[in-house]
């Protein structure tokens, strides 16, 4: 049998595509989860799981849920670019609540972040987990200021948390940028298994993709917690690589399609690398 994690671990967003995934992946493993989601449980309830319909935004609820849980894997929230008013409420109150919950119950936060945190930068750049955000919405820098928020909370209270900067996780690759930060279901696991089991991590980013030889991003923490990807997108390279667009915003940057989403430039940004080499 697979390490198990001391203490039950709570899952937020356990609805959503990748909650459902973790729920189901985890729950083989023999771990005792709490699951939580606005939405109800679409699937038949795994051995060893509880589910309760919350809203994050109910910070009561939020410190009753984690009551005794090691670990949080937050996945709740919104999770793609909407207007400023729907994503406050969960991805900035609702973080909150998850962090302070975290601290009452000195339990570790991993934490669903995105590469919409540094949309921005061209695709012909790489990465290293350092450096300086470039949101490409609402969305992505609700994402940034959860992983500030971790930042914080392990410097002022020594709440460790896990920032995994997820690629695309989907059943397929659809698309030629997919080619670049496909993350499969099974790498995502594994990913998350690592996070939750791996003894010390103080404050991690780590990039959420598999091995894929078009991948855009380099260094993060992932040795720490003992993580490699299995998987890759390179099989499907013939199939998908030319399957663009035709939105030259889009195909210019890492995050895609979420960088049209109300882009109102009339003159296309400068090339701009931060720091400046
Ligand atoms: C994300 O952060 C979203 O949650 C997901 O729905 C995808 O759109 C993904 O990024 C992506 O960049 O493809």
């Amino acid at each position: 049998m697979a390490d198990l994690p001391a203490r039950p671990v709570l899952l937020t967003g356990a609805s959503g595509a990748l909650g459902r995934v973790l729920a189901k992946g985890l729950a083989a493993e023999g771990w005792a989860l709490r699951l939580t989601d606005i939405a109800p449980f679409p699937d038949p309830l795994p051995p060893g799981a509880s589910f309760t319909e919350a809203d994050l935004t109910d910070g009561v609820e939020i410190l009753r849920l984690a009551e005794g849980c090691g670990t949080i894997l937050h996945f709740g929230g919104v999770s793609v670019e909407r207007p400023f008013a729907e994503v406050l409420a969960p991805n900035f109150l609702g973080l909150y609540y998850i962090y302070e919950a975290a601290r009452r119950e000195r339990a570790r936060v991993v934490f669903a972040s995105s590469n919409h945190t540094i949309g921005f930068y061209e695709r012909d750049v790489r990465l290293d987990q350092d450096v300086q955000f470039r949101p490409d919405g609402y969305y992505g820098v609700s994402k940034a200021y959860g992983e500030l928020m971790g930042r914080m909370y392990w410097d002022k209270h020594g709440v460790e948390n896990v920032n995994l900067r997820i690629g695309g996780s989907r059943p397929k690759v659809n698309d030629a940028r997919t080619l670049s930060i496909w993350l499969t279901y099974a790498d995502l696991t594994r990913l998350v298994i690592r996070a939750t089991l791996a003894p010390r991590v103080g404050t991690l980013v780590i990039w959420g993709a598999s091995n894929n030889s078009r991948g855009f991003w380099g260094r993060d923490g992932r040795d720490v917690i003992g993580w490699k990807p299995e998987d890759s997108a390179d099989p499907f390279i013939p199939e998908q690589a030319g399957n663009v667009s035709g939105n030259p915003i889009e195909e210019r940057y890492q995050g895609g399609f979420f960088c049209t989403i109300g882009y109102s430039r009339t003159e296309p940004s400068p090339r701009e690398i931060f720091p400046p080499k």
